[in-house]
């Protein structure tokens, strides 16, 4: 892992510095260091099958027990993991500006569970499920031997995880709130994302084109990369922390 670059570390510090309203879009690369995988890299894969092939209605249509099985065992590694350094930086971020929105693509509770206040899920949320008949949200699931015994709705309905998959419209309120908000923002901070899936990846483009100052984190350079004003190359869990030390300095 090269040094992180301290010019940049500088040129971001004093972007978060000056920002009064912050809008902070995170992907899975801010969970990786909780051990939690990410979907595109080398971990991304679960018992040969990748995300998009089990994120998707058919593939739960053909195969609920299949799909059951990869999200309780993506529950599993969650409820075993802690918030990291970099979700909790973000916390303190949060308290240090005025107006603060997070928008995540991950359905962990990990942001929640480091104390952020102001989160969208724009992906839903791996522990909530909902009646694939009458959609009711139900919470009960967790339990490991669903997989054998498929959850079902007290209308007999089977119960699917209030996730959004591929192919399925992300929550209309969620992406017009979010829209909105960046809308009104001095500065972004993109972190953690591979900014493949849309429209979450359509994000940073908006921010720029509207003359928003962006700032990403990330462990490679990405497409956004030569977008962004500030590009900082190194772990979440490393970066967040150092540029909170240098707010506080
Ligand atoms: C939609 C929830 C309108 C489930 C997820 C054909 C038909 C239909 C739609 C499409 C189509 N073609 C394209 C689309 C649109 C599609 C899409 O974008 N597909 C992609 C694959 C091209 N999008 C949709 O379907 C969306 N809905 O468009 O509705 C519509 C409807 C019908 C028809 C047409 C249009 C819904 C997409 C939501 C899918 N659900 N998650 C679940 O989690 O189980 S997506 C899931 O994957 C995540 O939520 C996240 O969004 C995405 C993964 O992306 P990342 O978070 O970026 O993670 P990734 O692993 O890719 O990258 C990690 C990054 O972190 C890397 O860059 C890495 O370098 C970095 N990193 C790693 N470690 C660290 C780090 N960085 C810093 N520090 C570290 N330590
Ligand atoms: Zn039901």
């Amino acid at each position: 892992m090269p040094a992180i670059d301290g010019d940049l570390m500088d040129q971001a510090a004093g972007l978060l510095k000056k920002a009064r309203s912050l809008f902070v879009l995170t992907g899975a690369g801010i969970s990786a260091e909780s051990g939690v995988p990410t979907f595109r890299g080398t971990d991304g894969f679960w018992k040969n099958y990748s995300a998009e092939q089990l994120a998707t209605p058919d593939a739960f249509a053909k195969n609920p027990r299949l799909v059951w099985e990869w999200y309780h065992w993506r529950q599993g590694l969650i409820l075993k993991a802690e918030p990291n350094p970099g979700h909790h930086a973000l916390v303190e971020i949060e308290n240090r500006v005025e107006r603060f929105l997070l928008l995540t693509q991950n359905v962990d509770d990990l942001h929640s569970r480091a104390g952020s206040k102001n989160v969208l899920q724009l992906h839903g949320n791996i522990f909530r499920a909902r009646c694939s008949s009458c959609g009711k949200e139900d919470r009960r699931i967790g339990d490991k031997n669903a997989s054998n015994r498929l959850p079902k709705c007290s209308c007999g309905g089977l119960l699917r995880p209030d996730v959004v998959w591929f192919g399925e419209l992300i929550p209309s309120d969620v992406w017009r709130d979010s829209l909105k908000f960046l809308g009104g923002v001095d500065l972004a901070l993109i972190c953690g994302t591979s900014g493949v899936v849309w429209p979450a990846a359509a994000i940073p483009g908006i921010a720029c084109e509207r003359g928003i100052k962006t700032i990403e984190i990330n462990l490679e350079p990405t497409a956004i990369s030569s977008i962004v004003d500030v590009s900082i190359v190194g772990k979440a869990g490393e970066i967040l922390p150092q540029l909170v030390s240098r707010l506080r300095s």
